[in-house]
């Protein structure tokens, strides 16, 4: 089971890289990987196994920031409607979007980042992503809200982005424009 000891921080080569393509058929290593993801995020929302590991909750986790530069997330994450995204995707592909945009008014973490960095990052507010499930299915999320935001984040750990490089420089807090998301 993956514990923070597992997860690389800010400055490891592995967040700055643009991971490589899965191969498919997905070989049971990549499987494994995949599902291992998917684990720390569950268990890092689990009242009982989060605190007992010192698991840092997160509502998803990218292979980079494990330090496999492939093209893997894990996402568990409730949208507006109350239905849970939880599942571990191979090669997301973003295949269309809004021209609309969003925020969340909190701001976004990382995992990989152990300081707060505050600004509002700007998110397509819908999109539809395409891939694979760790069984070699493939699969398509049409997403809004949360999923929407979480989904877009993970994505950018693939291609070596951060949270931070989306945030307006000069006005961290100049809303962009965009619909605001969040409380
Ligand atoms: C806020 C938090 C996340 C995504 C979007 C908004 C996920 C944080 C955990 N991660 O570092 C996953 O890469
Ligand atoms: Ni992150």
């Amino acid at each position: 089971m993956l514990t923070m000891k597992d997860i690389v921080r800010e400055g490891h080569p592995a967040l700055r890289e643009k991971s490589a393509e899965v191969e498919i058929p997905i070989r049971e290593e990549d499987k494994t990987t995949a599902l291992a993801l998917l684990e720390y995020v569950k268990n890092s929302q689990d009242p009982d196994i989060g605190p007992k590991f010192g698991l840092r909750p997160g509502i998803g986790l990218a292979a980079p920031q494990i330090g496999v530069t492939k093209r893997m997330i894990a996402v568990h994450v409730e949208g507006e409607d109350g239905e849970l995204y939880s599942c571990a995707v191979i090669n997301p592909k973003i295949t269309s979007h809004s021209v609309q945009m969003t925020y969340l008014e909190s701001g976004e973490g990382c995992l990989s980042v152990d300081r707060d960095v505050p600004g509002y990052v700007p998110r397509y507010a819908k999109l539809t992503v395409k891939g694979y499930s760790p069984d070699g299915e493939p699969v398509e999320f049409k997403l809004k809200g949360m999923p929407a935001i979480v989904f877009q984040h993970e994505i950018d750990h693939l291609d070596g982005i951060m949270f931070y490089d989306r945030i307006n420089k000069e006005n961290p807090f100049q809303p962009p424009a965009a619909v605001p998301f969040g409380r």
